[in-house]
């Protein structure tokens, strides 16, 4: 039986909160409101315009579009400007090995990302050729916790719902990956991801046999 994999990008492939939590928090400021490094967890898989509102709920100050559009734009060149000199070095501990293993057996794989940065990405990290499929920001109408990017993930794959994996390291992806119907698979914390079926620190902390029978090609 084929499968199909999808792997979120912030969080599963590379550690790029860090760098959305800096530009979050100068926008913060501007806006007059803290926000903590507790606080971005909540949003991690979010897009960004979901991800402003958040923030801007903080405060009782209202801000015209016109204003929230500069800080929306200032925002992402900031966050261009950071990821443009990343390296193979940011990658988390254990994905590509993953990735390989996944890749070798025949299985089917997608990028299933909130981000309209995620080509970009990939191209800087030398990746875009990994995936059979690839489902970004600018693929879906609807963000996580929304299904519709992993259920348009597996449709470009053509493996139903049910034979899809999905690697995710924010509660938003996790609850998206369960509304699809797929197996959720939360990379992180558990005290964060316990809505995931199964949940692991890293790749690096996964199981071996529990990723060699995830992976089993079942005639
Ligand atoms: P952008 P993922 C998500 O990517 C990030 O987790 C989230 O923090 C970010 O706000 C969102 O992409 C939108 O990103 O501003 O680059 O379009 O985790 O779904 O790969
Ligand atoms: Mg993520």
């Amino acid at each position: 039986m084929q499968k199909g994999f999808i792997f979120d990008l912030d969080g599963v492939i590379v550690d790029t909160a860090k760098y959305h939590y800096q530009c979050w928090q100068k926008i913060a400021e501007h806006a007059g409101v803290k926000f903590s490094l507790e606080e971005n967890e909540e949003l991690k898989g979010v897009g960004r315009v979901q991800s402003l509102e958040w923030i801007l709920k903080k405060t009782s100050k209202k801000f015209s579009q016109k204003q929230k559009d500069i800080w929306l734009e200032e925002k992402n060149q900031h966050y261009v400007s950071l990821i443009k000199d990343m390296t193979r070095k940011e990658l988390l501990p254990g994905v590509l090995a993953v990735m390989e293993k996944i890749r070798d057996t025949g299985h089917r794989m997608a990028l299933g990302s909130a981000s309209k940065n995620a080509k970009l990405i990939l191209d800087i990290l030398r990746l875009t050729s990994s995936f059979d499929v690839i489902v970004d920001g600018k693929s879906v109408q609807h963000t996580k916790p929304n299904p519709e990017g992993f259920l348009l993930a597996a449709e470009l794959m053509r493996i139903p719902p049910e034979n899809c994996v999905v690697f995710e390291d924010a509660i938003a992806g996790v609850q998206a990956a369960n509304a699809a119907g797929m197996l959720s698979i939360g990379i992180g914390k558990q005290k964060y991801l316990h809505e995931a079926i199964h949940c692991f620190e890293s790749f690096a902390e996964m199981d071996q046999t529990f990723l060699d029978n995830l992976i089993l090609v079942n005639e």
